[in-house]
């Protein structure tokens, strides 16, 4: 039997505690009950993710920064929906209907279908369960304040699937620059083992845009899973993998790689990419919730040049280390000439040309993030637009940090073939360039908007958030590359 994942604010506009997020809520109950060391506990399949506590060949184990990225998390949440699917079957009737038992499928959060989508669901906030009493397993409070209030929401720059959708590779060399869809080409990548090793542009935005913005433990990779939005996010991922439409890599690499997981009864079982490549042999689909609008998606020319051969050469970097800590900072970077195979290219400009950021460390990912600007005029916001980059989020940096003192740090590579264009065709291209970085907060929803469902739960969350908002991030270099 296939079953649907259902995207989650079709459910809610339905029904609220649509029977799919009740039965979702309580089997969430029933995980966090059991024991940290059973492999169906809500404990263990977060530590499957991340964990300090007894890493071994099942804990411990997310992939990223890495081409791997997509096909581990997808047989992740396969086992994961597996599990939860098994509690359903097992709720006693007055809670579980029959289709709901038969047919229980993880919904998704497609917040890159419009602006109301970019609140996280009601079912989410809601502080009790439908009989009104019992406390909501679905809300927790290690969430930023105004996203479990409903009163804040996602920025379209964070929940826009446009820029990914836009790249024509899954994967790049292990170069450090170039950008693809799903990542770079690496061995098992868990932090940032692969020194070079950058994220796909969908796993910059929206997905670690998305755990930025969401909150705490969504900004860990040791706690992410502990918050139940967890996997409607990556099954968001996972459907924006299969709207894609390129081509998967056809590597052995890729394809035989081995994921190791257990199953609804607690049974160790392996997975390779070559088996969840197709979300039907898994056994599910999406449904169609129709295309995907975007504001963004006007401005965006999908990169159809080809990726040439020869390797990206850096031609330009800044000198010092970029404190980032709440407001806008700006960075002046020395731009040389290529020296090396684009010099003896036939033609003279690149075919792409890439800024990446990089070594960027904190103790503590602040909850704000920052766009990327490129030789953007000083203080105009009117025209910011024209010079944006990317944005950049600290989803891990905790633990990037932790895991290599060298090369610790996130790193991100953006494709800036476009606007190197534009700033060359005006003139505006040079030796000596700026970066700029702004900060960007939450997006408030307008009051008029707002269902007030959850808003009036005081938590501490608040006075945290606000301490985390700024806290210092240092990115020790921005780099411009020529490919
Ligand atoms: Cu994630």
């Amino acid at each position: 039997m296939t079953i649907v994942r259902r995207e989650v604010w079709s459910l809610e506009n339905e029904q609220a505690w649509h029977p799919i997020l009740h039965a979702y809520a309580l089997a969430v109950q029933e995980m966090r009950a059991r024991p940290a060391h059973d492999p169906t506990s809500w404990r263990y399949q977060a530590a499957v993710h991340a964990t300090t506590d007894r890493p071994d060949k099942f804990r411990n184990q997310c992939q990223h920064n890495s081409w791997f990225f997509l096909s581990w998390h997808r047989a992740y949440l396969h086992y994961f929906e597996l599990i939860v699917r098994d509690i359903v079957k097992k709720l006693p009737d007055g809670e579980v209907d029959d289709e709901t038992r038969e047919g229980w499928a993880l919904p998704y959060w497609g917040y890159d279908r419009g602006d109301a989508q970019r609140v996280l669901p009601p079912s989410f906030r809601q502080p009790t369960l439908r009989d009104g009493v019992t406390p909501n397993p679905l809300r927790i409070a290690q969430r930023d304040a105004g996203i479990n209030a409903g009163t804040t929401r996602l920025t379209v720059g964070d929940a826009s699937s446009v820029a990914a959708l836009a790249e024509t590779v899954f994967t790049s060399p292990p170069d450090g620059a170039s950008t693809a869809f799903g990542g770079a080409k690496t061995p098992p990548n868990h932090f940032r083992e692969s020194q070079l090793a950058v994220p796909g542009t969908l796993e910059i935005v929206p997905h670690g845009q998305v755990h930025n913005r969401v909150g705490p433990f969504m900004r860990s990779f040791d706690t992410a899973p502990l918050d139940p939005i967890f996997w409607l996010h990556h099954a968001n991922i996972d459907n924006i993998w299969t709207r894609w439409g390129g081509p998967d890599p056809t590597d052995t690499a890729w394809l035989d790689q081995t994921f190791d997981f257990h199953d609804a009864n607690g049974t160790p079982t392996t997975s390779t990419a070559e088996e969840v490549r197709e979300t039907t042999s898994l056994g599910y689909l999406y449904d169609d919730a129709g295309p995907v609008p975007g504001p963004l998606e006007a401005d965006m020319s999908p990169h159809e040049r080809d990726v040439p051969d020869r390797p990206a050469e850096l031609i330009g970097e800044t000198a010092d280390d970029i404190t980032l800590a709440g407001n806008a900072t700006r960075a002046a970077v020395a731009v040389g000439t290529p020296s090396g195979p684009l010099s003896t290219a036939e033609e003279a400009a690149p075919t792409r040309v890439y800024l990446t950021v990089d070594d960027v460390r904190g103790p503590v990912a602040p909850s704000i993030t920052y766009n990327v600007y490129l030789h953007a005029p000083d203080q105009d916001p009117t025209t910011e637009d024209d010079f944006f980059v990317g944005p950049i989020n600290f989803f891990g940096v905790e633990q990037t940090a932790r895991a290599d003192t060298d090369h610790g740090g996130l790193r991100f590579a953006f494709d800036i073939t476009d606007l190197y264009q534009r700033l060359r065709d005006a003139g505006r291209w040079g030796d000596e360039m700026t970066v700029s970085f702004l900060p960007v907060e939450a997006e408030t929803v307008p009051p008029d908007q707002r269902d007030d469902i959850g808003a009036d739960q005081a938590e501490v969350a608040e006075a945290a958030t606000e301490d985390l908002a700024s806290a210092p991030v240092d990115v020790g270099r921005v780099g411009v590359y020529v490919q």
